[in-house]
């Protein structure tokens, strides 16, 4: 085989993509007759493939390039750190010094008493551990029949068995099943689901099927609520206000932990360094990833209370742990994203410049006949795609076929905005300047026109009945 680089022809890229690389979340065949888009190289916001397109990305890679792409101060730390000590794992008494830094500076970050960190490589991972680590925690307390944990459907919280467990999607139970002792409840989408109710009322009974659900299971029997403070995955639905007040509430009434998944929220997507800061919410476990290294090294972990730690931590040995728990290279590149996010004030240039300038802009939106509503908290947002505003009409066409059809226009349109059923979201890079989001805000505007006009065409502007 020849050397394969960044000059091999893109047919011939794409075709051992398709012999050879097994694609995450993909119709293989499908993706082997269109052939994969190859990406070479990112700067800031943007992305070059291999066609030569500049390609703005309104996901910041999968909602984790938070400080943007080509921050060569990492690459220095993690070349440094290869050298100095590539490897050496944190189980039987040893730690090394960029894990030891790390969870000092996530303790000083987490909010409340979030002052010990469990380290993962992934979410996903991390969310695993989140299980063993809540189930422990009420065997240590004598009371090991508390171990069902209640999430939400349409939530998502990884793909291993355990993260896609507790996640709500059921197209992934369909592949391999889901664990035992988890059970779950309506997600808080008011547009899609809360009808003719007022939209306050609707949070207060979305959280209060949590009360009903431990109740019905008996709190005796119930470890934990995992949730996502803004839904990611599954379309970047925001909660009313009422919501999570209220899911405190009843967790701290049923003797319940509360963990918060902050795997997309964390690390300055909301406007604060903590989604759970926005949102009032005082977890017992918060899960980390993505953003914790901007997706430059592959590293998650799970951020745990004083009482967790003391009462886990006094059950002897927790049988847990990966090879990769506070990989050096993967912690120090972490310590140095976080030091740039501080440094060059990245949260507050998301609290104060991106968000107040991309709200105007992103609400506007809804003037485009195809939107019904556009929402958007810090740097995630997502606006609904819709054939009449006016009831909150889902098309009649089978869920995502519109959605596929705007993404596939933003697509040539250069812009990377996903769509999740026919809803389009968006979680750009936190560095996004106001004018890269004229940009944006062009794009998907320019995307949309498109869509419409190929649905007028194709005769799809049409409402599901009933
Ligand atoms: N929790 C949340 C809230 C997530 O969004 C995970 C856990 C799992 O993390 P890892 O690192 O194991 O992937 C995630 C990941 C998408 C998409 O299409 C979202 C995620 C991952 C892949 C695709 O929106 N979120």
């Amino acid at each position: 085989m020849n050397m394969i680089n960044n000059n091999t022809p893109t047919a011939e890229l794409q075709k051992l993509d398709a012999a050879h690389h097994f694609h995450p979340f993909t119709d293989k065949a499908a993706l082997a007759k269109k052939g994969a888009r190859v990406i070479l190289r990112g700067e800031g916001c943007w992305l070059t493939d291999s066609e030569g397109h500049r390609i703005l990305d309104g996901m910041a890679g999968l909602w984790c390039v938070n400080i943007g792409y080509g921050r060569k101060e990492l690459g220095e730390v993690a070349a440094r750190q290869m050298m100095e000590l590539p490897y050496y794992n944190t189980f039987f008494q040893t730690t090394h010094v960029p894990a030891i830094a790390l969870a000092a500076k996530l303790a000083e970050l987490a909010p409340g008493d979030l002052n010990h960190v469990f380290f993962a490589g992934s979410g996903s991972e991390a969310n695993d551990t989140n299980i063993r680590l809540v189930r422990r925690y009420w065997q240590v307390k004598g009371q090991p029949e508390k171990r069902t944990i209640i999430a939400r459907w349409n939530g998502y919280h990884g793909s291993t068995l355990g993260g896609g467990s507790l996640g709500g999607m059921k197209p992934i139970h369909a592949h391999g099943g889901k664990i035992d002792g988890v059970e779950h409840i309506n997600q808080p989408y008011w547009w899609g689901e809360g009808g003719d109710m007022d939209i306050d009322a609707f949070g207060l009974a979305r959280a209060q099927e949590l009360e009903a659900k431990i109740l019905e299971i008996g709190a005796e029997n119930v470890a934990a609520f995992i949730g996502e403070p803004v839904q990611g995955a599954g379309g970047v639905v925001i909660p009313p206000k009422t919501y999570w007040p209220e899911i405190q509430r009843i967790c701290k009434k049923y003797n319940i932990l509360l963990v918060v998944d902050e795997v997309i929220t964390g690390f300055g997507r909301t406007g604060n360094w903590f989604g759970s800061q926005t949102f009032d919410i005082k977890p017992d476990i918060m899960t980390i990833a993505k953003g914790l290294s901007s997706g430059y090294a592959p590293i998650g972990g799970s951020i745990v209370s004083d009482d967790v730690a003391e009462v886990v931590g006094s059950g002897g040995d927790f049988n847990h742990g990966y090879t990769y728990s506070g990989h050096p290279v993967a912690a120090a590149v972490a310590l140095e994203n976080l030091r740039i996010m501080q440094d060059e004030g990245v949260v507050d240039h998301v609290k104060n410049v991106a968000n107040p300038y991309l709200a105007e802009r992103w609400s506007k939106l809804t003037d485009h006949p195809l939107v019904g509503e556009a929402v958007l908290t810090g740097l995630m947002g997502s606006i609904a795609l819709t054939p009449d505003k006016a009831k909150r009409a889902k098309f009649a066409s089978e869920e995502g076929t519109v959605g596929l059809r705007a993404r596939e226009r933003c697509f040539a349109n250069d812009l990377v905005m996903r769509h999740v059923g026919d809803r389009m979201i968006i979680s750009p890079p936190l560095v996004i300047t106001p004018a890269e989001i004229d940009i944006l805000i062009e794009r998907a505007t320019k995307s949309l026109d498109e869509c419409y006009a190929g649905l007028q065409k194709d005769g799809l502007l049409v409402a599901k009945a009933g």
